[in-house]
């Protein structure tokens, strides 16, 4: 009775996630299609007690499939997400190809879930819903509470990045380099160039014109976006870290309106997704083991920003599963607004 579903680049860390979210929340669908690259097809495997046999994505794959979750990289996204609209699906992408389409909806259900109000499935008419960045995610799934409580002005955020985010075979090549290096080995250096382990660097991704990278400015723009606020002042550097599966993020927000810690801790508290882990006797405060292959982020070190006068700035710490709530459970609560 549900709808039908197709995953697009089910064999990747993503894809893999979006089964297991689908089968941890008991997504009601009829049929779900498991398509990869010609390499994969073929291949057989097993979900909720049923064999599957991946398919070779095509230009055919979407014919009466109502929700698409594509996790294939952009390319893929820009090649088959419109052929899938075209057939009448509607595509939750979880790459960059659409973010920033003016008509596209950046989706965090907890966060802007208006934005996709107008999508309705089994109506004939596809449509393309597009899923934040990681780090974006992560970080607004805290950020935009205070945001609606005292208005940001200006947001600066350093990201402390897993592995996961440059995908299966990087964190593959995280525990293989740990092991050489303390075999006084020399590190295999396949998906970055340099040593991972027992190291950390600038976000492996190109840096643009103005010195930043695409990462840093993926939060600048899709927190604009998803805000849909075009004044806020947003900088970012994003770090990669030899973390396996979370994220970590310090924020320090500046408002319009005064907002003291206490007020801040307990809307935190009240906000949907997120845990407040803020234990300041005990110096307990979020880590990325503690919330990997977790749903909720979580958020500590809640403290007024000293630099700023009165009660108008405040330093944050977030911590968020990347693979889950920073791509595929995000994408199915988009999918389940759909239902
Ligand atoms: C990263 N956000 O962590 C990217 C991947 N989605 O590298």
């Amino acid at each position: 009775s549900g709808p039908s579903l197709a995953v697009v680049g089910v064999t990747g860390a993503v894809g893999q996630e979006f089964l297991s979210v689908l089968s941890d929340r008991d997504f009601p669908y009829r049929s779900i299609k498991m398509l990869a690259s010609k390499r994969s097809a073929g291949k057989e495997f097993s979900f909720q007690d049923k064999t599957y046999t991946i398919e070779e994505l095509t230009e055919n794959s979407f014919d009466d499939v109502d929700i698409a979750l594509f996790s294939a990289g952009g390319s893929i996204s820009k090649k088959y997400g419109p052929i899938a609209v075209d057939k009448g699906t509607v595509v939750v992408d979880n790459s960059s190809a659409f973010r920033m389409v003016e008509n596209v909806p950046l989706v965090i259900p907890e966060v802007n879930p208006e934005a996709m109000s107008g999508i309705k499935l089994g109506t004939g008419k596809g449509a393309l819903i597009a899923n934040p960045n990681c780090s974006t995610i992560i970080c607004l799934m805290a950020a935009t509470p205070l945001h609606r409580r005292a208005k940001v002005t200006r947001m600066v955020v350093s990201t402390y990045q897993a592995a996961s985010g440059a995908g299966a075979a990087a964190m593959e090549e995280l525990e293989l380099q740990t092991r050489e290096v303390l075999e006084g080995k020399p590190p295999t250096c396949n998906i970055f160039n340099q040593q991972y382990a027992f190291n950390l660097f600038s976000h492996n991704a190109p840096i643009v014109s103005n010195g930043y990278n695409e990462e840093e400015m993926k939060l600048v723009k899709e927190t604009r976006k998803i805000w849909n606020d075009k004044d806020v002042r947003v900088t970012a550097t994003c770090i990669r870290v030899p973390v396996m599966r979370a994220h970590a993020e310090s924020v320090n927000l500046q408002f319009e309106n005064p907002l003291d810690e206490e007020t801040a801790k307990n809307i935190l508290s009240n906000a949907p997704g997120v845990v407040v882990i803020d234990d300041r006797a005990s110096n307990h405060f979020p880590t990325p083991l503690e919330v990997s292959n977790k749903d909720d982020v979580a958020v500590g070190r809640i403290r007024r920003d000293v630099s700023q006068d009165g009660n108008y700035g405040l330093d944050i710490f977030v911590c968020g599963d990347q693979i889950r709530k920073g791509a595929a459970l995000n994408a199915i609560q988009i999918a389940e607004m759909l239902l």
